[in-house]
């Protein structure tokens, strides 16, 4: 199979390691969502990291969706997502607050990049970083034991925070 995406993507980067830390052996195509624009949305039309191109060619996008694929593929004893009940809950909220600031951080850090000055809106900015800092903040004071067992909370977790710092 082939990951496609930079790993400059918190996105990608989950589904990396997600994929590693399973063993499940894939090839990387490091094309440019921007640089490489109208090839990545023959990949996938929303133009977007990651997807996943299964050994038959099935085409996987978004990674929620990739991730979910990963765990049915491995079986529920090694799936990285817990099953059901509290634990479920809690790693869905933990990833939440995860994607949720990589998604704020990521809006203010487009719109100060990507649009041209005249038309950047700096209260929109602020805003972004508020509700960004403030899913980091949640996710700070949270319990991470040192000898929990990897799950994707964890991989989330680190994946986009070490975007955001
Ligand atoms: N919900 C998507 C979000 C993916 C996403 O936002 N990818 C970014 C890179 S971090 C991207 O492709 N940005 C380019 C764009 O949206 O035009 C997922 O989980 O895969």
């Amino acid at each position: 199979m082939i990951l496609v995406g930079q790993y400059d993507s918190p996105y990608v980067r989950r589904v990396a390691i997600s994929l590693r830390v399973l063993g499940l052996k894939h090839e990387h195509d490091t094309r440019s969502v921007f640089g490489d624009f109208d090839s990545m949305r023959k990949t996938n039309p929303v133009g977007r990291i990651p997807s996943l191109i299964l050994d038959d060619g099935e085409v996987l996008i978004d990674s929620a969706a990739i991730l979910d694929w990963i765990d049915e593929t491995v079986g529920p004893e090694r799936a990285l997502l817990p099953r059901s009940g509290p634990e479920r809950r809690r790693a869905l909220k933990l990833m939440a607050l995860a994607t949720g600031a990589i998604d704020k951080i990521g809006a203010a850090n487009y719109e100060r990049m990507i649009r041209p000055s005249q038309y950047r809106w700096p209260e929109w900015i602020e805003r972004c970083l508020v509700q960004g800092k403030g899913a980091i903040a949640a996710l700070a004071v949270e319990p991470w034991p040192a000898a929990a067992p990897i799950d994707q909370a964890q991989i989330t977790t680190a994946a986009c925070c070490a975007t955001s710092r």
